[in-house]
């Protein structure tokens, strides 16, 4: 059966205490009024992008939300609780894929497609990440997005290794 829909989340971190900042990621969805229906393992990551940093803790959520929220109420939410978790955001491009905090990435919102200068839907570098998509099929293994592709047909063409709950990519 292929499943459509479903909010997904990526949570991310590579700094000091990095799995602690993702149960703290999770209290605040909590505290916000979401569910979390399914979370995935934690996985430790090879980071992507820049290279030099170190690596990095992801996990993947599938949150359960009432019909008042919408995807970009969800966004703002997202950004808030990150800020309060002392992310802080580098003004300088080089540091834009670098260490943080806590990273919290609306990944899908049900079968929305949003192309607007704030928020992209489905997350646009959702596919080239197997950081993401690993912990994805994890909790949704038959999910297919709006574009018909499905998460597992996505993993057949990257590169990466899985050991344990490592992922080299
Ligand atoms: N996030 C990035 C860039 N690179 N690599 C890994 N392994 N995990 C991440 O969460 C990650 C990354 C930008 O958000
Ligand atoms: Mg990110
Ligand atoms: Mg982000």
């Amino acid at each position: 059966m292929n499943t459509h829909g479903g909010i997904f989340v990526s949570l991310g971190s590579n700094m000091g205490e990095a799995e602690r900042h993702l149960e703290a990621a999770r209290q605040a969805l909590l505290s916000r009024g979401l569910e979390i229906l399914a979370e995935s393992s934690i996985y430790l990551t090879e980071p992507q992008g820049y290279r030099s940093q170190p690596w990095f803790c992801n996990q993947v959520l599938q949150l359960g939300a009432g019909p008042e929220w919408t995807p970009e109420r969800l966004l703002d939410l997202l950004l808030e609780e990150e800020a309060r978790l002392g992310r802080v955001r580098s003004q300088d491009p080089e540091y834009r894929f670098g260490p943080r905090v806590i990273d919290m990435d609306l990944l899908l919102f049900g079968a929305s497609v949003v192309q607007t200068a704030r928020l992209w839907l489905p997350h646009p570098r959702l596919a080239e990440r197997a950081f993401v998509l690993v912990p994805l099929a994890e909790i949704a293994p038959d999910l297919v997005l709006p574009d018909g592709r499905s998460v597992q047909e996505l993993l057949r063409c990257l590169a990466y290794l899985v050991e344990g709950r490592r992922i080299f990519q």
